[in-house]
């Protein structure tokens, strides 16, 4: 007598894998649950285990004549062959678990796909969402085709971010751009630029303002650029300062420039809240924030300044980084991204934000990581 344990996951599975390797000449002696793997008792597998005894000369009957033993036996006996029917398809369906899982084949396009992201630096979030929205909404002929998966990518990269157009002339009374942001985003010398573009280039009557008083450096900064294009500049130190200063002023254009306040000082804002609303008509603020970003700094960055009402955003130092995945990650329509900034450069590396061209950033091909990872 030939004896030997078989485990799997249903008694009808113990029986067939018995079979298989013990053939068709066998009984079963026991059976019990059993439970395999795990780590200290935890995620454990439960499990059927039946012993089973064969005589020994009946070794002919091996793996792989199962099917026919079966068979056979199946003529003999009408009653067995609805059992026999039964045990092939747990045998089948017993090959189909126990075999390795195949790539899929339509999926390699949607993998390259989110890689890329991933290298662009969008956030996982913004990945899982994409992810779940291609499975739901491609069909497996669009998901093989790298064009059209990566097309579907761009217009819902496109959809989900905004653009303002260019900043607009006040027509009675000035129309007042703020900038705010993080310290060292670049506020001060995008202000230059645009102050350089509307009133140098385009002759349009333009001022300057500062409510970054406390720092000489800031205050000299601006107020050189100011001189060198010959356009007023004030500094502005409290609400009431702000107002009169607004409504007495006769340009098409107030630019206003405010000192870097950390996201993390609630107090800096406020106290810069309360000087802006001191102006209620033609408020444009702007946040800048740097490309360079991480995508969790910069939505800290946006909730935070939130309380400054801001209705667009300004995308700095777009020419120090590869990667602008982060931003695009968070940005949403609400917002709208009105400039790009590409280098330190006043007042050239300015560009009034097109979405495509963000998309142009984008680094779509990653082939070589899917198929080497
Ligand atoms: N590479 C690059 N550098 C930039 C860009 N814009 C500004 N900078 C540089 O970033 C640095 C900080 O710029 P500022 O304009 O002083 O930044 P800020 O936001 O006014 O800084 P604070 O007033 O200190 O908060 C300077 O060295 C700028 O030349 C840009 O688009 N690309
Ligand atoms: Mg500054």
């Amino acid at each position: 007598m030939i004896y030997r344990n078989f485990r799997a996951p249903t008694y009808k599975e113990a029986v067939v894998k018995a079979k298989m390797e013990m053939g068709n000449d066998m009984y079963i002696i026991g059976r019990k649950e059993v439970k395999e793997g795990g780590i200290f008792g935890l995620f454990a597998q439960n499990l059927t285990e039946i012993t089973v005894a064969r005589n020994e000369e009946s070794t002919k009957n091996e793996t792989g004549k199962i099917d026919e033993g079966l068979k056979k036996k199946a003529t003999v006996k009408e009653t067995d062959s609805e059992v026999m029917k039964e045990l092939l398809d747990i045998k089948k369906k017993l090959n189909t678990l126990m075999a390795p899982p195949k790539e899929e084949e339509e999926n390699i396009n949607l993998k390259r796909i989110l890689c890329a992201l991933r290298e662009n630096d969008f956030s996982y979030e913004y990945i899982e969402t994409l992810k779940h929205k291609f499975e739901d909404e491609l069909t497996v002929k669009e998901a093989n085709d790298p064009s059209t998966i990566e097309e579907k990518l761009k217009s819902y990269i496109l959809d989900s971010i905004e653009t303002s157009g260019p900043i607009e002339l006040g027509k009675d009374r000035p129309n007042v751009v703020v900038l705010v942001g993080p310290t060292g985003v670049g506020k001060t010398t995008t202000i230059a630029k645009l102050a350089a573009s509307y009133g140098i280039l385009q002759k349009h009557k333009v001022e300057i303002l500062t409510i970054d008083s406390y720092r000489i450096a800031a205050i000299e900064q601006l107020g050189k650029y100011a001189e060198l294009m010959q356009l007023p500049f004030s500094m502005i130190n409290s609400r009431e300062e702000f107002k009169s200063k607004v409504s007495s002023s006769n340009s098409e254009l107030i630019f206003v420039d405010t000192a870097g306040r950390s996201q993390k000082n609630s107090m800096g804002l406020a106290e810069l809240r309360t000087i802006l609303d001191g102006v209620t008509m033609n408020l444009d603020i702007h946040l800048v924030i740097s490309a360079t970003t991480k995508w969790k700094d910069a939505l800290d960055i946006m909730t935070r300044f939130n309380q400054l009402m801001y209705s667009k955003i300004i995308i700095t130092k777009l020419d120090e980084t590869n990667t602008i995945g982060s931003l695009l990650s968070i940005l949403d329509t609400d917002k709208k991204i009105s400039y790009f900034t590409t280098g330190q450069g006043v007042p050239d590396d300015i560009e009034l934000a097109v979405k495509e061209k963000l998309l142009d950033m984008l680094v779509l091909d990653s082939l070589d990581t899917v198929q080497s990872g």
